[in-house]
């Protein structure tokens, strides 16, 4: 079993799909043990951004995620970090594969509607940043 992180990012919460986005998940067998709703400030959003410090589009991408609330979940599954990774699609909505999030509810490759943790080190340190550990609950 392997947990990790997801956010439905400002794009997709304008428009009225996360609970289409979440439900791709759940239809994958993903379980939610963890989910709330909340507006990220900036320090919150630059070490959840950390590793893209001093890229070019760093700022914009803070800017953009904290410009409205976000529902952060932590899913758990069999290989859970893959698996929301092929369920989400290429950062680029335009190159993700057909049938994924991206494809269907990115916009561009900064509002692409949805984060998923990309290893098991980072999956625990986004957790973490926005969970306490009496917060998540398993094994239902
Ligand atoms: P990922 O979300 O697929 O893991 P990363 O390369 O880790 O992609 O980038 C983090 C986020 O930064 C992306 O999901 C997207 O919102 C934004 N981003 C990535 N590359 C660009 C870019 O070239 N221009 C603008 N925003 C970008
Ligand atoms: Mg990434």
């Amino acid at each position: 079993m392997e947990r990790s992180l997801v956010l439905i990012k400002p794009d997709a919460m304008k428009r009225n799909v996360s609970g289409a986005i979440i439900s791709r998940f759940q239809q994958r067998g993903l379980k939610i043990v963890g989910l709330k709703l909340l507006q990220m400030d900036n320090a919150l959003a630059k070490r959840h951004y950390a590793v893209h410090e001093g890229k070019p589009f760093f700022q914009s991408l803070v800017d953009y995620i904290t410009s409205t609330p976000v529902i952060a979940i932590v899913f758990e599954g069999e290989n859970a970090i893959d698996l929301i990774r092929k369920t989400m699609g290429a950062t680029d909505p335009a190159k993700a594969d057909k049938g994924t999030i991206r494809a269907d509810f990115g916009l561009d490759i900064q509002n692409n509607a949805v984060h998923g943790s990309d290893s098991p080190e980072n999956a625990a340190k986004e957790t973490t940043l926005f969970f306490r550990a009496d917060e998540l609950h398993a094994g239902y």
